[in-house]
């Protein structure tokens, strides 16, 4: 895990930020999905991009990728030069406030490979992860702006606060070998 803190300077997280919530920029949408035969909206709203024809299946549902903004294409070349790694999907997850959150999994759909890298941007929220080797618990405070390198296949979640929490959106960009 390598957790890069000022990632992007304070004027580009903001500048990012204010692009995302655009409107037209961007299509958030919330999902819901079914949990023991009953419908759940997720807590939080959702978006995504990434190659054309690449779908990312998980928790039953598909998401179809249809190309990249040329805003966020620019974004994944710096993000790929960082990471030494390529990157062909994003997933986006938008936070209103603290009492959105992500519960606890893994992100091992099959076809997903490499590590994710998660950029912040927005409140400081509280990332807890466990470890591999001696499954303790563990946090980082993302901060905006900040980028995480981390294996999907570590359980980890998006915790809530009940602290006064403004809006945050995490940017996830993954490689899918499918
Ligand atoms: O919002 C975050 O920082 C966590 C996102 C996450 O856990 C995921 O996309 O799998």
């Amino acid at each position: 895990m390598l957790y890069k803190r000022d990632f992007l300077t304070c004027k580009e997280a903001d500048d990012w930020l204010r692009w995302l919530c655009e409107a037209g920029n961007v299509s958030w949408r919330q999902e819901s999905f079914r949990i023991f035969g009953r419908d759940v909206m997720a807590p939080r709203r959702l978006a995504w991009c990434g190659d054309r024809g690449l779908n990312y299946r998980y928790t039953g549902i598909d998401h179809p990728a249809e190309g990249w903004p040329s805003e966020l294409a620019a974004l994944r070349e710096r993000i790929q030069t960082f990471a030494s790694q390529q990157f062909n999907f994003l997933l986006l997850n938008r936070y209103a406030d603290g009492r959105d959150y992500m519960g606890w999994h893994r992100d091992d759909e099959v076809g997903c490979a490499g590590n994710i890298a998660s950029l912040s941007l927005g409140a400081r929220r509280r990332f807890r992860f466990e470890s591999e080797s001696s499954g303790s618990r563990q946090h980082i405070d993302l901060e905006h702006g900040s980028l995480l390198l981390f294996d999907g296949r570590q359980k980890h979640c998006l915790a809530k606060t009940a602290r006064p929490t403004r809006e945050r959106i995490n940017l996830t960009f993954r490689l899918l070998n499918l």
